[in-house]
């Protein structure tokens, strides 16, 4: 008869008083009397985007021969760079073969996560319990762990080694093995920018540069996926895409590896001496969508343990990443991005329900944003991703401009330094009744919390005049730009 997965309040009780932070999957999974799941691991996927399948022989992974960039013919090299273009233009990643970094320091490197993850519980989590994206050494589980609803059954590791170096002490060996590992793949993503840009028709350095990579993040995180009973119903990595340019993964023969093509999950296999690379957030917005960063997700077992090592190779956290200006034009192929500094995207990713490609949308969202209507207060933030010409119109609770400060001028200041347009403000008549007077800060809570937009004829009738006005300014200026442009630019150079 299956028993029940252990208790979740004793669990709570035994971690609250002892140095453990949180209780990891392996934990959990090595309990004896463990043979299913805590509800709390029920992962819930559509049935009707559930197509898995293995690679078809007609439309195999496209595999590129790293070598082929150094010792190959001026034309088996420009073919390499045409196929990494087109395999990241139409998978999103691709298997890397014949590249720089020996297979024994591979196998060496899962072996040492392998082993920090079979230190005593204690041990790990001495570097449990970050929040911050940019602390040097995070131990925890599931996928985001403080936005997961659901729990994922992965444990991690995650080390930030570029631009300062930084490593767990234990187990012996570790250290060394990473600052080798780090230093040989830092040197392989590099290269492989390199190809990309050129494939974009850039500067081969262009990437590089822009993106500063002399000082770029580079991460990497070590997932540990324990066997699980229910294999069926827990999922290691829910659907999604990595920020960075590019993520070079690892495995030690274990698949469970996923990617999604043409709507169907595919199979990638755990091939040894091999790297998936795939294409990450930020490379998809400096191609300004040309390149497509590739959905994914890890599926776990009931037989095996597995192991995976993803190295981001990514912009300085300072770098506000854009399209690259070179693949833009105003008018055939505008940004699709908004610019936003790695460090935001990150904390952005953080702070945010990821699933699929929740983020980048928002932020590819955001650059095409007409107008923003935000009950007071709230979603301040997004009028940062929101372009020049957009408009905002803010809506007050009843009352709440008597307690509002100077703090009801705030959107009108980002509007005006930034160039957007305030459509003004909409107090609503109604709503709900404080027994103090009005200015009283007992009425505050009150207030917030009430509902906004009591009067939804007002508010109809303005949003429609807003939209209204919106659309006759665009078609305006577009009237504008194509009748001042010089008739057909492309001769004007022959002129
Ligand atoms: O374990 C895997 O294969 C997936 C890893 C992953 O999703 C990632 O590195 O972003």
């Amino acid at each position: 008869m299956a028993s029940t997965a252990p208790d979740a309040s004793q669990d709570q009780e035994s971690i609250k008083n002892s140095s453990i932070k949180f209780r990891s999957v392996k934990t959990l999974a090595e309990s004896p009397e463990l043979t299913s799941i805590p509800s709390s691991y029920t992962f819930t996927t559509n049935p009707d985007d559930e197509l898995v399948t293995d690679p078809d022989d007609d439309d195999p992974i496209p595999v590129i021969d790293y070598s082929l960039l150094f010792i190959g013919t001026p034309d088996q090299r420009a073919k390499t760079i045409r196929d990494i273009g087109r395999a990241c233009e139409q998978w999103g990643f691709f298997m890397l073969i014949n590249h720089c970094v020996p297979k024994s320091l591979m196998e060496k490197l899962v072996d040492q996560v392998f082993a920090f993850f079979n230190l005593k519980e204690e041990e790990k989590q001495e570097y449990a319990g970050s929040k911050n994206v940019t602390d040097p050494i995070r131990y925890g589980t599931s996928f985001n762990p403080s936005m997961d609803k659901v729990k994922f059954w992965r444990d991690f590791i995650k080390i930030i080694v570029h631009p300062e170096f930084h490593s767990p002490d234990k187990p012996p060996g570790f250290r060394d093995t990473c600052a080798e590992y780090c230093r040989k793949t830092r040197k392989l993503g590099r290269e492989l920018l390199k190809g990309i840009s050129e494939s974009l028709g850039l500067e081969a350095d262009y990437i590089d540069r822009t993106m500063n990579l002399d000082h770029g993040l580079q991460m990497i995180a070590a997932n540990l996926y324990s066997p699980c009973p229910q294999p069926e119903l827990a999922m290691g990595m829910p659907p999604h895409s990595d920020h960075g340019l590019l993520n070079l993964l690892i495995q030690n023969g274990v698949c469970g590896l996923q990617v999604l093509h043409n709507n169907r999950w595919i199979n990638v296999t755990s091939t040894p001496n091999c790297f998936v690379v795939l294409v990450s957030d930020h490379l998809e917005i400096v191609s300004n969508g040309k390149y497509k960063s590739v959905v994914h997700r890890a599926v776990v077992s009931n037989k095996a343990t597995r192991i995976s090592v993803a190295t981001v190779v990514a912009p300085s956290m300072d770098t506000v990443v854009e399209p690259a200006s070179e693949l833009i034009d105003n008018e055939t192929n505008p940004a699709a991005y908004v610019g936003m500094r790695h460090k935001d995207y990150m904390e952005l990713q953080r702070t945010n329900h990821l699933y699929g490609k929740s983020v980048l949308n928002q932020v590819k969202l955001m650059g095409v944003t007409d107008m923003l209507i935000s009950p007071h207060g709230a979603q301040l933030t997004n009028m940062f991703l929101m372009e020049r010409n957009s408009s905002v119109m803010e809506l007050y609770p009843k009352g709440w401009l008597k307690l509002a400060g100077v703090g009801q001028y705030v959107y009108r200041w980002i509007a005006s330094w930034s160039g957007m347009n305030h459509e003004g403000s909409w107090r609503d008549p109604n709503g709900d009744h404080c027994p103090y007077p009005e200015d009283d800060r007992r009425c505050m809570p009150l207030f917030k919390n009430g509902r906004i937009g009591y009067d939804e004829k007002h508010f109809a009738d303005w949003s429609r005049r807003v939209l209204a006005d919106i659309t006759t300014r665009k078609i305006h200026q577009a009237s504008t730009i194509n009748t001042t442009l010089p008739p057909s630019t492309a001769h004007c150079a022959c002129n």
